[in-house]
């Protein structure tokens, strides 16, 4: 099971791991210790010069984490992982990793909302240029970069909007700048897209959501080049953020991981059915979901992505208070931020996720004040249905 050609969910269940190297446990044991002991002071000193291989502390490293970092490096197509506290413990990890002051940095406009306050309103306090492009469109990207740009860095799809960016085209503009090229999957996970085989050179993810995907845990992975990601366990992580994951959200993970492809495959079934749903409704102004023929970049979703995903933005009759009123009338569907558990959730990312973007941000960025973002679960598809149009039509009847 360590040639990587097996199939995904084989890679997701076994990638890495052999019981016999564990007395026969069939799964990894979580290594419970926060530092390692050392044969001698000399091996112990050749671990921290970098001469000698070994684990020695675990805001460094760790067994039970490497074994999760080498499984999310094996389903990315990367070299090496590195696993993180939290999915803004890993964003800003490898920032504080690539970036010094004097650099640019440039950025797609619609991102999700800390990692937008992080860069635009954090980062920018440290002499760092953050540019804010549409990058729907990659020759807004050509048009800006120079050689001072150090990274270039997107969602696709976007929260909450759903915008996807041509990951090849902008990976292209980028490495002719010199400038790295980082991808937030979080929204697609590596079951629907795997930027690096598109030519990004960093993947990172909210293992929050579908990774974990089972509500309960916070948690972050990055991947990439080998020598990147020891650039971002030396620096990012061991000196600048400390966001180390904890050993038992580890072991959450490499489970939820497990029925990672199982649970896309059913999110995504789902949420087509949802959103068509959705769009013929008369209370239903419009739906941005990338299986939809209305998409208005449904070739490049179908191009880069191998189905399109369990998050549906929409936006009902009567705006902002329209949304809200809508969402407080679902019974089934849960009101909540997050997304990618066993339930779905539904939230109003103006006043929420997005409330980090002042309103003149939001509407220069695309990010409506009216638009609910649902993050359609596991329960059975007709449950959901039910629910969303008991609200509406309730709805209906108020909006007329
Ligand atoms: C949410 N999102 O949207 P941690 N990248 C993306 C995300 O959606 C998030 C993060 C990073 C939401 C949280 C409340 C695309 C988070 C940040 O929350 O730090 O694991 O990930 O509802």
């Amino acid at each position: 099971m360590k040639n990587g050609k097996t199939g995904f969910s084989t890679r997701a269940i076994h990638y890495g791991y052999d019981a016999a190297d564990h007395q026969g446990s069939l799964n990894p044991p979580i290594y419970l210790t926060s530092t390692f002991t050392f044969d001698t002071a000399e091996a112990g000193g050749a671990m921290f010069a970098g001469e000698q291989e070994g684990h020695f502390y675990s805001r460094i490293s760790n067994p039970t984490l490497e074994q999760l970092e080498n499984r999310i490096a094996n389903l990315e197509g990367a070299e090496a992982g590195v696993a993180m506290a939290s999915g803004m413990g890993a964003i800003s990890s490898v920032f504080w990793t690539f970036v010094e002051a004097g650099d640019e940095v440039i950025i797609d406009k619609t991102l999700y909302g800390c990692t937008f306050a992080f860069l635009s309103h954090g980062l920018t306090k440290f002499n760092v240029t953050v540019k804010p492009v549409d990058m729907t469109d990659p020759a807004n990207l050509d048009a800006v970069i120079t050689d001072r740009t150090k990274i270039v860095y997107f969602e696709t799809p976007a929260n909450p909007n759903n915008r996807l960016v041509d990951i090849a085209a902008v990976s292209q503009i980028a490495h002719k700048a010199g400038a790295r090229v980082i991808v937030d999957n979080t929204y697609a996970t590596p079951v629907l897209s795997r930027p690096i085989e598109h030519g990004a050179d960093i993947v990172l993810h909210s293992a929050t959501k579908y990774l974990g995907g089972h509500g309960d845990l916070v948690a972050g992975l990055v991947a990439g080049s080998a020598e990147d990601m020891k650039q971002v366990r030396l620096v990012g992580l061991k000196d600048m953020t400390g966001s180390v994951m904890s050993p038992f959200t580890a072991m959450l993970i490499l489970r939820g991981l497990k029925t990672l492809e199982l649970r896309v495959e059913r999110h995504c079934q789902s949420a087509r059915k949802v959103a068509e749903v959705l769009e013929a409704h008369p209370a239903v102004l419009s739906v941005s979901y990338p299986g939809l023929d209305s998409f208005p970049q449904a070739d490049l979703a179908r191009r880069q992505m191998s189905d399109f995903g369990g998050m549906i933005p929409f936006k009902v009759k009567g705006g902002k208070e329209g949304g809200i009123a809508m969402m407080n009338r679902l019974s089934l569907i849960q009101r909540a931020v997050s997304l990618g558990d066993a339930e779905s959730l539904i939230q109003h990312p103006a006043s929420m996720t997005h409330s980090t973007y002042t309103p003149e941000e939001r509407a220069e960025h695309g990010i409506a004040e009216g638009l609910v973002r649902l993050s359609v679960g596991l329960e059975t598809a007709g449950d959901i249905i039910d629910d969303l149009m008991a609200a509406l039509s309730q709805h209906n009847a108020i909006a007329a």
